[in-house]
């Protein structure tokens, strides 16, 4: 059984003032080809298929073509939603879809109904767990209010189908951060008072887990050694964070026994990402021997001049045309006058509330204060996904 593992698509999305739909068209494309050349036989995509849950119309026109392309090639998919995507949204049509082999799994009903292929070994179980907020499912599954609880739930379904139905060979899509997976700058927070990652344990036994979330692809370390789990990646670097990432999609060979072998096929890539940081005149100084190709580069720049130079875009943009992110650190300490406290993006939303109240307050909050900011943090969180 061979197919190929993507995920983050998150059609609709710009990178700084760049509208990405045209290279997201010419990535799915080259998807279509490569899955025909390839002879797969499903492709999974693994959640955020949509930047957001109401998705620009160019996006649904896109994902809309997308489908009607695999399903004519004859190619089934098997689709989740993400935490960017809207669960119902995605699902619009899906009953259809599916009678062209086109399989959205976006309800937690739908966990236990696998998309059931079948090679010359037997038959494979396509899985699909959409994105899970503990809030809306943990009753629906009987589980607990964590990321861990409603996954194990949910895998715990597709354990006693694949049993009844004596699938050996299992491969379940998932949307989740699993614990010790690496982060970058582009996935939204699933993450508050540490409710968002789940082990890989929760995973046992399956044979292949298909993640989405994650924009590196990496393999995820698994305590039980014949269950494989893998994060493709975007097929498109979303931030600057991930300009050293070599974007892909998995093609995935599952053998009789259940063995599994991948191999990263390397996506189109629209042009290069690069950083550089410096005092804006000694940069601007080395341009003429643009010795690695920062010309042809999308190009964020770190300003370090103590004093914010006249018209920097526009003298960068005279050497480098794609410059399109600006960002000023003085190599001089500005929050110890101020005393502000520096943040990161991946500072929990919770403390800097935290700090901010500290900050006007004067003192700072005390375990009952500390424990309303960190409902409130966690509804405003559920909410903005929900929407
Ligand atoms: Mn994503």
């Amino acid at each position: 059984m061979r197919f190929i593992h993507t995920s983050d698509w998150h059609l609709g999305r710009r990178l700084q003032t760049i509208d990405l739909i045209g290279y997201q068209s010419t990535f799915l494309d080259w998807l279509l080809s490569t899955a025909k050349a390839r002879a797969v036989d499903a492709v999974v995509v693994a959640g955020d298929i949509y930047d957001r849950s109401i998705p620009p119309t160019e996006a649904v026109d896109l994902l809309d073509r997308t489908v009607a392309a695999f399903a004519e090639a004859r190619i089934p998919m098997v689709i989740i939603p993400g935490n960017h995507d809207h669960p119902v949204r995605l699902r619009y049509g899906g009953a259809l879809f599916a009678q062209s082999g086109i399989h959205v799994r976006a309800e937690v009903a739908k966990v236990a109904d696998p998309v059931v292929l079948a090679d010359a070994d037997g038959q494979v179980g396509f899985y699909g767990i959409p994105y899970l907020i503990p809030d809306a499912v943990m009753t629906e599954l009987g589980a607990e209010r964590s990321h861990e609880s409603v996954l194990a739930a949910a895998a715990n379904r597709i354990r006693l189908d694949a049993a009844a139905r004596g699938l050996g060979r299992t491969v379940v899509a998932a949307h989740a951060f699993i614990t010790g997976g690496e982060a970058s700058d582009s996935e939204r927070q699933i993450r508050v008072g540490g409710i968002g990652d789940a082990p890989a344990g929760v995973f046992d036994g399956f044979t292949y887990l298909a993640l989405g979330h994650l924009h590196g692809p990496q393999v995820v370390a698994s305590p039980h050694p014949e269950t494989v789990l893998a994060y493709s990646g975007s097929p498109i670097a979303f931030s600057f964070s991930e300009r050293d990432h070599q974007k892909s999609v998995l093609l995935v060979e599952l053998d009789g026994a259940g063995s599994v072998t991948s191999e990263r096929l390397p996506t189109p890539v629209p042009r290069p990402l690069r950083q550089v940081r410096g005092r804006l005149d000694e940069l601007l100084a080395t341009a003429d021997r643009d010795n690695s190709g920062l010309a042809n580069s999308w190009l964020k720049v770190i300003l370090t001049d103590a004093v914010r130079p006249e018209s920097p875009m526009e003298k960068l943009r005279q050497v480098w045309p794609h410059t399109i992110a600006l960002e000023f650190e003085p190599d001089v300490d500005l929050t110890s006058s101020t005393g502000l406290i520096p943040v990161s993006p991946v500072t929990d939303p919770a403390d800097i509330t935290a700090d901010f109240y500290a900050h006007v307050t004067g003192s700072v909050p005390d375990d009952p204060t500390r424990t309303l900011i960190g409902q409130v943090v966690e509804a405003t969180a559920v909410e903005a996904v929900m929407r």
